[in-house]
């Protein structure tokens, strides 16, 4: 057999090599993901990965490879260059430890097109984050990234306008270093309800617009694309299938060097009920791939309900998992483990993160290694070992803080029952043994907190950045339940107080970086939601049952008719209590309230207003309703007069009376549709 060198991995060999002492793999020889077929031959081998044979062999997959690690030699084949460089990834796993050990391995994905989606709303990951997951995503063989950061103006809104030069120079970077990596990278426009004027002129403009923008991206390097139409209120199916097919026919196939289209329906969630994905299934090119969230926006993904959608679709579904994105609770970070999704033969599959990309890679390695190699996924198994491979200088403390860290949901009942499983170990502990239990519990979620505070800041400066008031306050709250179990007011007063101050300062410092159309969608940190702080809840008020002015201070609530609202407010999260302000937080979901619906917070024992702010942003909803107060906790009401401005209501009430719940009714003969851009009281001192 003739043996043929690939230039490109001998240059990656070369140069990746170099970083080996970074990637410190704590585990020995196990590689991720998993190869599909590994086995020790016994002994360690004196060659280096440098020293590789690579051979080009027929009969092999594009990503596929082979390895024999012998005593003194090592050989890798493969088809393509891809598989080389897979090769040398697991190579490089191996002699993580030092000696590589004697092996043979045998290797192919499950899932042609693995990855991720950048496709959440909030900060956009930027140049120096994608950068660094172009790399990532190499070593750990995912081989698909798609450009649709929601709040990337000309992806989305202003898709027509051109990038400006900064932008596009950034974009060649990183198709050089998804090309080093071996990742396609998708560029995505979302249409929004464009193209919705069906005169054919108008039509044309638009098309027009689009190829002028497509052209301008293809000039730039990119050969694949994606159009989506997600979160419009346009679902008209015939004609998304009308502009899928010409954006293959018109754009893609004429210039004959692009990847296959990839179409984010604007219906993307459900079995085969619903009839926008027979139409576009029916009418959409066979060979575009059509995404899909599940049987929810967030859900497991089950082979009974991808099957459903694939008869609807007339081809299996591409899923975008909505895991680990946070967008609609960016007060949370779930960092649990990947589970929730069955075996199906997906053409692909995306994870959309958080806008926390460090924070999102423990959930990346996971799914990385379930696309490969679903038959030997070990869900509980990948996730320790990320959480070591990734931070193996505070593994331990991680997988504390990551164990009470991961259920995304206020209310996941409410959330078509897709939750993430969260402090189970304590949940068990907690019934059994009660405060005993928490008193542990916290005692070590302390020490934690205490350890990741003072070890990351100089191992993971990323990571750091993006989660330091979450384990700042993990570790107020563990303080905050040692003080309820213990029924210490005092202290249960000061671990309140400064969980209070974690939570103002992460706002501060969210909105010092947040650009202006994101400020309003700060919602501070909350960590252990799920179980941990229910029962640090119910230890304080069984503790504090004689005095209540010592809780109730701190549990305002939310009241409301309206069922929406009712599924979406957790208890306690959604506030923020200044010294002299208490602050709903913003409802991401847009509201119906029918006549006589209301909503309307309460202030804790004790606590009352003088001053009230309410933003619905348009003035018909303003119009349709009016303020009442309540000095009995919301058992009568009385309208105060208030300034109406566009969409604005504000205006003192009297300081003396003694108010402590404020609500808005819609007292119109008609339903209103509104958002909460924000609701606010000033507190009496
Ligand atoms: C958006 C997505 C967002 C996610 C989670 C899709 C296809 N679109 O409900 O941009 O990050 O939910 O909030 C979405 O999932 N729509």
């Amino acid at each position: 057999m003739t043996r043929q060198m690939f230039p490109i991995v001998a240059i990656c060999m070369a140069c990746a090599f170099m970083q080996v002492g970074v990637v410190r793999a704590e585990n020995g020889a196990r590689v991720y993901p998993t190869p599909k077929r590994f086995e020790m031959t016994g002994g360690v081998s004196s060659a280096k990965p440098r020293d590789a044979k690579v051979r080009k062999v027929e009969g092999l997959g594009k990503e596929d490879y082979r390895i024999v690690v012998g005593k003194d030699a090592i050989t890798v084949e493969a088809s393509a260059k891809t598989g080389g460089f897979y090769a040398f990834q697991t190579l490089r796993q191996l002699a993580s430890g030092g000696d590589i050990p004697c092996c043979t391995v045998e290797d192919s994905p499950d899932v042609p097109l693995r990855g991720v989606v950048e496709g959440f709303y909030g900060r956009p990951w930027g140049t120096e984050g994608r950068l660094d997951l172009m790399d990532f995503m190499g070593q750990y063989k995912m081989n698909c990234f798609i450009y649709g950061p929601k709040d990337d103006p000309y992806h989305q809104g202003k898709w027509k306008e051109l990038y400006p030069e900064s932008m596009i120079a950034d974009f060649r970077r990183l198709l050089d270093a998804a090309r080093k990596n071996h990742v396609k990278f998708y560029w995505a426009v979302h249409l929004g309800d464009a193209f919705k004027d069906p005169e054919p002129a108008a039509r044309e403009a638009e098309y027009a617009a689009l190829w002028r923008k497509l052209d301008s991206m293809y000039d730039v390097g990119f050969r694949c694309f994606a159009v989506f139409f997600d979160d419009f209120g346009n679902a008209n199916a015939e004609l998304h299938a009308e502009i899928s097919n010409r954006v293959k026919r018109d754009f893609l196939d004429r210039k004959g060097d692009c990847a296959p289209l990839i179409v984010c329906p604007n219906d993307y969630v459900g079995d085969d009920n619903s009839k926008y994905s027979h139409v576009i299934g029916e009418k959409a090119d066979k060979d575009i791939l059509i995404m899909w969230t599940g049987m929810g926006v967030c859900s497991d993904i089950t082979a009974d309900a991808t099957a459903k959608r694939a008869k609807a679709l007339r081809r299996t579904p591409f899923v975008w998992w909505n895991w680990p994105v946070n967008d609609f609770v960016r007060c949370k970070l779930p960092m649990g483990r990947t589970y929730g999704v069955e075996e199906y033969r997906y053409p692909g599959f995306v994870s959309n993160p958080m806008e926390n990309l460090e924070a999102s890679k423990i959930a990346l390695f996971g799914i990385a290694d379930m696309l490969w190699n679903r038959h030997d996924f070990d869900s509980i198994r990948n996730w320790h070992d990320g959480i070591r491979r990734l931070y193996p200088f505070a593994a331990k403390a991680m997988m504390r803080f990551c164990e009470h860290n991961t259920d995304p949901h206020k209310e996941p009942e409410a959330m078509g029952g897709f939750y993430r499983e969260e402090s189970e170990r304590f949940v068990a502990a907690w019934k059994a043994e009660g405060k005993a239990a928490l008193v542990r519990e916290c005692e070590e979620n302390a020490a934690a907190a205490e350890e990741l505070s003072k070890v990351l800041p100089e191992k993971a400066p990323k990571l750091w950045r993006e989660i330091r008031y979450w384990v700042a306050y993990f570790g107020a709250q563990a303080r905050e339940g040692l003080a309820a179990a213990k029924g210490d007011a005092d202290a249960y007063a000061k671990a309140k107080d400064e969980g209070n101050e974690i939570q103002r300062q992460q706002k501060a410092y969210f909105q010092s970086l947040a650009p202006e159309w994101d400020r309003g969608r700060c919602m501070g940190c909350v960590t252990a939601t799920r179980h941990l702080q229910k029962a640090i809840d119910d230890c304080a008020r069984a503790a504090f049952r004689g005095q209540p002015e010592v809780y109730a201070r701190y549990f305002p609530t939310v009241g409301t008719s309206i069922g929406t609202v009712k599924a979406v407010v957790g208890k306690g999260q959604h506030f923020e209590r200044g010294e002299a302000l208490l602050v709903m937080d913003d409802i991401l979901e847009q509201l119906t309230a029918q006549p006589g619906d209301w909503i309307g917070m309460k202030m804790a024992k004790n606590v009352t207003f003088n001053y009230v702010w309410l933003n619905f942003g348009a003035k018909d909803v303003v119009d349709a309703g009016r303020v009442e107060v309540s000095k009995d906790g919301g058992s009568t009401w009385q309208t105060v007069a208030l300034k109406m401005e566009e969409g604005l209501i504000h205006g003192h009430v009297d300081t003396e009376a003694g108010f402590n719940a404020v609500r808005w009714i819609n007292t119109s003969d008609h339903q209103v549709v509104f958002k909460i851009v924000r609701f606010n009281v000033d507190i009496v001192k």
